[in-house]
């Protein structure tokens, strides 16, 4: 797989030693888990494309629009560094980590622990664990890794089948309402699955909440939080959205 490759580049230029010894690798991080309970629920994304959309905005900064997603009330940033399929960057997030003061999860692909090293230090305060990349073992395994540096994380799945990947420490659960192998969206997919969730355990919906309506609906149903991305990232000026 080419992230191996990524990681293994990534590693040979800066050792976890060294990630470990900058000084932003000290800093406290925010807790999503909190900030999703008290607040919107909206953990909105910076997205400037994808593998089933292409091109989705490439004319805004990381800066302008998260500040702005902090300004109208988000309980959280999502941001893409996955470069080979959404044109992100390790600096889209360490750019506006010090001008924002709500949690930034990393949406990456997660495979490696070197990512986790690099993530606390690029700024992230949570990390996406899908559940369909990993073995149980290692999502035990990471989360734990990510809780001794101080990060959350949210755990995403897709079918009924990776509930196994469950396990008490995980702070966050994601149902991602979008099959990553066909791209095909549908939100019953993740108010089904709901049920199925262990009680208590804090919830989200993702993707396809394209209109103010699903939002509601979805409330409704009982999540926590919504991650957006498209709905916002359409809009030349990507908070906009929120006022409706
Ligand atoms: C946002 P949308 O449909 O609002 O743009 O979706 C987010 O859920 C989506 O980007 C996403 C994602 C992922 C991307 C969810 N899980 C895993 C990459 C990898």
């Amino acid at each position: 797989e080419r992230k191996k490759e990524e990681i293994a580049a990534a590693r040979s230029n800066i050792s976890i030693d060294q990630l470990k010894n900058t000084q932003f690798f000290e800093r406290k991080t925010y807790s999503l888990k909190e900030s999703v309970k008290n607040k919107s629920g909206i953990i909105a994304e910076f997205k400037r494309q994808s593998p089933s959309k292409g091109i989705i905005n490439d004319q805004v900064s990381p800066l302008e629009v998260t500040f702005a997603y902090e300004n109208f009330g988000a309980s959280g940033i999502s941001i893409l560094t996955d470069k080979d399929f959404f044109g992100g960057d390790f600096n889209d997030i360490l750019s506006v980590r010090n001008s924002i003061t709500i949690p930034i999860l990393r949406k990456d692909f997660m495979i490696d622990e070197y990512q986790f090293y690099e993530a606390k230090n690029m700024g992230a305060d949570v990390i996406l664990l899908i559940a369909s990349c990993l073995s149980p073992d290692q999502v035990q395994e990471f989360t734990e890794l990510a809780h001794e540096l101080k990060m959350e994380v949210l755990l995403e799945i897709h079918t009924e089948e990776e509930l196994k990947h469950f396990n008490p420490k995980i702070d966050l659960v994601g149902i991602n309402n979008r099959n990553l192998k066909d791209f095909k969206v549908d939100l019953q997919h993740s108010v089904q699955l709901k049920n199925l969730l262990p009680k208590g355990v804090v919830s989200v919906a993702e993707s396809g909440i394209y209109h103010l309506d699903d939002f509601n609906y979805l409330k409704e149903k009982g999540f926590d939080g919504f991650l957006m991305g498209e709905y916002f990232m359409r809009n030349t000026d990507p908070a906009k959205a929120f006022e409706e």
